[in-house]
């Protein structure tokens, strides 16, 4: 019984859920946006900082943490929420993506994926047992299965093989799997390809995982391809678990989600605009770099509560970005984070109300975004 997931609310109009996991480290609250802390840290952020927003789950990285500081490393410390210092929901990916986006020389087999570390070009070696084995190491409340993310360019056939391959390592998975604090969830891959979605998702549900993530998106493909299969892929997974819609996470990409029937996101894109200077306001994504907002004793986002917006204004956080100073980061970040916890909270709220509709049409034209 630590794992479950409730459906608290299904909106008449729309696919959207609002729902609640309960997790050994605390209970989420659905829709959610998961911040990405690949290396044990949020970029910029204290886990104080973090709560202080009220971020309900944090990524992290089987890849990332395998190879550097060591997934024994962070087991002997008491394991991820321990070693960081948060005590959160946390999320772990398998890897497989990691491998296939960042390491340097690959080769897929049966057995697993053979690959050179983007590090220092080390020979590395992650099968779904080893996947598996680092995360019961890092201790995550919902961990992943290992997978293979094949490239938007692939041809069918491709596609077909991978996915089936996909399959057999899930089970694979569940079989190395032996930690009952922490919730193993399968992936369904299949590209563009709605009969390939189909024989995935059947596959993988047959496994019957305590929650599902749709995979393979938001990988190069246009954002009118992405909305047509999560036309159709929420569908194919179970109503009464959690489904995670993996690596997806602008604010238009969030709300198109969440109307489908998405519960959970994840995306290093909030975090890594905002160190680059762009932030995102409800009339829009600036780039607070620009000699615009030279002068603007103003606050980044005049409809923002976050402590940044009402401390600091947009000339001192350019200033501070333009300088490359630590504090603009931090600020960025933190306006940021707080943003879209914010706009999943409120369309919680709005689903609740059966106001998603109105919701996304006012932040839509707002933000600029066309319907
Ligand atoms: N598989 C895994 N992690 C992922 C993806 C995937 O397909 C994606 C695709 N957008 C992001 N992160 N394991
Ligand atoms: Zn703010």
């Amino acid at each position: 019984m630590t794992f479950e997931y409730t459906l608290q609310k299904e909106s008449t109009d729309t696919k959207a859920r609002c729902g609640e996991f309960t997790t050994p480290h605390g209970k989420i609250e659905t829709p959610v946006f998961m911040p990405v802390g690949t290396k044990a840290t949020v970029k910029t952020m204290s886990p104080e900082e973090l709560e202080e927003i009220d971020t309900q789950i944090i990524l992290g990285n089987t890849y990332h943490l395998y190879l550097r500081p060591g997934h024994d490393l962070i087991e002997e410390a008491g394991g991820l929420h321990e070693f960081m210092n948060w005590n959160g929901p946390i999320l772990t990916d398998s890897g497989g993506f990691q491998v296939f986006s960042l390491a340097d020389r690959r080769e897929i087999s049966e057995e697993g994926v053979e690959f050179q570390s983007h590090l220092d070009g080390s020979k590395e070696f992650i099968s779904p047992e080893k996947s598996i084995e680092i995360q019961m190491g890092l201790g995550a409340d919902i961990i992943m299965a290992f997978d293979e993310c094949p490239a938007h360019s692939a041809e069918k056939e491709y596609i077909k093989e991978s996915l089936e391959l996909t399959t057999r390592w899930a089970k694979r998975c569940q079989q190395a799997h032996t930690r009952d604090d922490q919730a193993l969830f399968g992936i369904i891959q299949g590209g563009m390809h709605r009969d390939l979605r189909e024989q995935s998702a059947e596959e993988i549900t047959a496994l019957d995982f305590p929650g599902y993530a749709i995979g393979g998106l938001s990988v190069g493909e246009s954002k009118e391809l992405m909305h047509e299969v999560l036309d159709y892929a929420p569908d194919l997974l179970p109503a009464d678990k959690p489904r995670y819609l993996m690596g997806v996470g602008t604010p238009q990409d969030l709300f198109e989600g969440v109307m489908r029937g998405i519960d959970m996101f994840d995306c290093v894109f909030p975090t890594r605009i905002a160190r680059n200077g762009a932030v995102f306001t409800s009339q829009g994504r600036i780039t607070i770099r620009n000699a615009t907002y030279k002068r603007q004793f103003t606050s980044l986002d005049p409809e923002c509560d976050c402590y940044v917006c009402q401390n600091y204004t947009r000339a001192y956080i350019r200033h501070l970005i333009k300088r490359n100073e630590i504090l603009g980061l931090r600020l960025t970040t933190y306006h940021n984070l707080y943003f879209l916890n914010d706009l999943m909270a409120k369309m919680r709220q709005a689903i609740f109300a059966e106001e998603l509709f109105e919701f996304r049409e006012n932040f839509y034209r707002k933000y600029g975004l066309e319907l």
